[in-house]
């Protein structure tokens, strides 16, 4: 088991006060905590932005990848190390804008990653642009003049589920352990497994706050939701922006990409010898 100590990152966390991101930090530590997978065994790989610095403050094997990218850099090193637990750390603005692609088509495959998105309807880290999930009307810095945004915002969860995610959820960071708990479930999944994860930006986002998603959250455990019922996790995914689902919304077993994928012959990736003079000589043919 992994213990609290062993995850202390070294780096001075520099995310504003306030910000929804600590709450996802701490769940996570929480999470890997009850998780039963060696610590040299965990690989978070994020993408660019506020949510993208995460792996800085806690220390696990990471990869802090390209912006839109992440999905994709822990495909591969899922698929070549498939004894590793790889899972992934992006914003709205990453995965949703610029990486909706990559996403979409690794749920296609069933890809066995666990993605957390940090969903705080802006681009936090470049500002407050409105990003994928702002609501319509949203007036940000970037926005068109009031009404604001023009356009209505993706369905994550409507999305994931329909694109094949094999398990979709949401939760929010103020509620710490069902966070922590749906984490786990995430990681302990067989597949793609897409966690949105509210997430109020207190910087930019006026209009998300904590209270707003306070007055409108509920429990899909309390409604008595049944997670195998396809068209009925869609139907409350589509609910609208007055009734925020938290829970599990839909999941099921099927086979994972790397099912009928052999690995490469000599070998997972990770248990090569690394010849360090070769990647210098590669290195260094792109330094002028
Ligand atoms: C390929 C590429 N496109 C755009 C950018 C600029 N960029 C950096 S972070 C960011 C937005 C991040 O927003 P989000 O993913 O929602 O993360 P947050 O900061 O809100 O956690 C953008 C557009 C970049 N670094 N690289
Ligand atoms: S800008 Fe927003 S998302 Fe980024 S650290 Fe500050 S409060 Fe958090
Ligand atoms: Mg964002």
């Amino acid at each position: 088991m992994i213990q609290r100590e062993q995850l202390e990152g070294p780096q001075k966390v520099t995310w504003c006060p306030g910000c929804g991101n600590f709450g996802i930090l701490s769940a996570l530590k929480k999470a890997v905590m009850k998780l039963d997978v060696k610590h040299e065994n965990l690989v978070i790989v994020s993408g660019i932005g506020c949510s993208g610095k995460l792996p800085h403050y806690i220390n696990l094997n990471c990869f802090h990848s390209l912006h839109g990218r992440a999905v994709p850099v822990a495909t591969g090193v899922h698929l070549v190390n498939q004894d590793l637990k790889v899972f992934v750390h992006a914003g709205d603005g990453d995965c949703l804008g610029e990486g909706l692609g990559h996403l979409l088509h690794a749920a296609r495959r069933n890809v066995d990653l666990a993605v957390f998105i940090h969903n705080n309807g802006v681009m936090g880290l470049t500002k407050g642009q409105f990003s994928p999930t702002a609501p319509l009307g949203y007036v940000s810095k970037t926005s068109p003049p009031p009404p604001g945004a023009p356009m209505k915002p993706v369905s994550v969860l409507g999305l994931a589920i329909g694109s094949g995610a094999t398990f979709v959820a949401r939760g929010f960071t103020a509620r710490q352990e069902e966070l922590a708990d749906l984490m786990v479930e995430a990681f302990n999944h067989t597949g793609f497994a897409v966690l949105d994860i509210i997430q109020p930006c207190v910087t930019w986002n006026r209009k998300l706050t904590w209270s707003y998603y306070n007055e409108r959250v509920y429990s899909l455990v309390e409604a008595g939701h049944d997670e195998t019922d396809k068209m009925k996790a869609i139907e409350r995914a589509e609910e609208g922006d007055d009734k925020i689902p938290l829970g599990i919304l839909y999941r099921e077993a099927a086979p994972d990409l790397s099912t009928g994928i052999a690995l490469p012959e000599d070998g997972r990736l990770k248990d090569h010898e690394t010849d360090l003079n070769a990647l210098q000589e590669i290195i260094d043919r792109f330094i002028i």
